[in-house]
């Protein structure tokens, strides 16, 4: 049985979703977000910087979201929601689900780390503006992918979508402009799937 230790509103939801885009079954596992139990040694024996998400398939455990979503469709998917290893396509769908997490998401979560972590006053806004432009930057290059196709790859959904859906759903929450219109109607896309309403159903 897969095991996806989830919060609500974090990086557990793309692999929730994958799950339910691929049919598997999982349980939820609901783990304390304060810093002091993320701290423990018995969290941080499953994920060793004290982050979230940790999946565990039988007694094979994963850090990092982009793995998890990869070891699924690996290993379950049967050639679902990614082109066929080896392929420039496959290498295409590579460079958006590495983009979604390593670009994008980065300077995101940065602004929600340094938000969570100092008191409102000794918090920087020209350190948040900083990573709100650099998010900026990603959602542009979105903006201009999905310009004439509703997804990444093209007409085809693939898990690449499903790791920028999740990147996407930050940005809409924390940069201060809207989504530009082809980047908007691809996350309005993504959020009408079945499985992205599951997976942040808790939200
Ligand atoms: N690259 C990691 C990022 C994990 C991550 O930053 N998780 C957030 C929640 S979505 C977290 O645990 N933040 C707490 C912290 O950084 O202190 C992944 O994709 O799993």
């Amino acid at each position: 049985m897969i095991k996806i230790y989830h919060v609500p509103r974090t990086r557990s939801i793309r692999v929730i979703w994958t799950c339910e885009e691929l049919g598997l079954a999982y349980e939820l596992i609901p783990v304390d977000f304060s810093l002091e139990y993320r701290s423990s040694p018995e969290w941080r024996a499953l994920n060793p910087v004290g982050k979230v998400p940790v999946m565990i398939d039988d007694d094979f455990a994963l850090f990092e979201s982009g793995a998890m979503v990869q070891y699924l469709l690996d290993r379950y998917g049967e050639g679902r929601l990614q082109p066929a290893a080896g392929t420039p396509e496959h290498a295409i769908y590579l460079q958006w689900s590495w983009f979604a997490e390593a670009t994008f998401a980065r300077p995101l979560g940065e602004i929600v780390n340094h938000r969570r972590s100092l008191p409102e006053d000794q918090q920087s806004s020209v350190a948040i503006a900083e990573m709100q432009d650099r998010a900026q930057l990603c959602v542009e290059a979105l903006d201009k992918a999905v310009a004439d196709h509703d997804y990444v790859l093209g007409n085809e959904f693939s898990a690449a979508d499903i790791m920028l859906g999740y990147s996407l759903m930050l940005a809409q929450r924390f940069l201060s402009e809207p989504l530009p219109p082809h980047a908007a109607a691809y996350f309005e896309r993504l959020a009408a799937r079945p499985g992205y309403v599951v997976a942040t159903a808790d939200i």
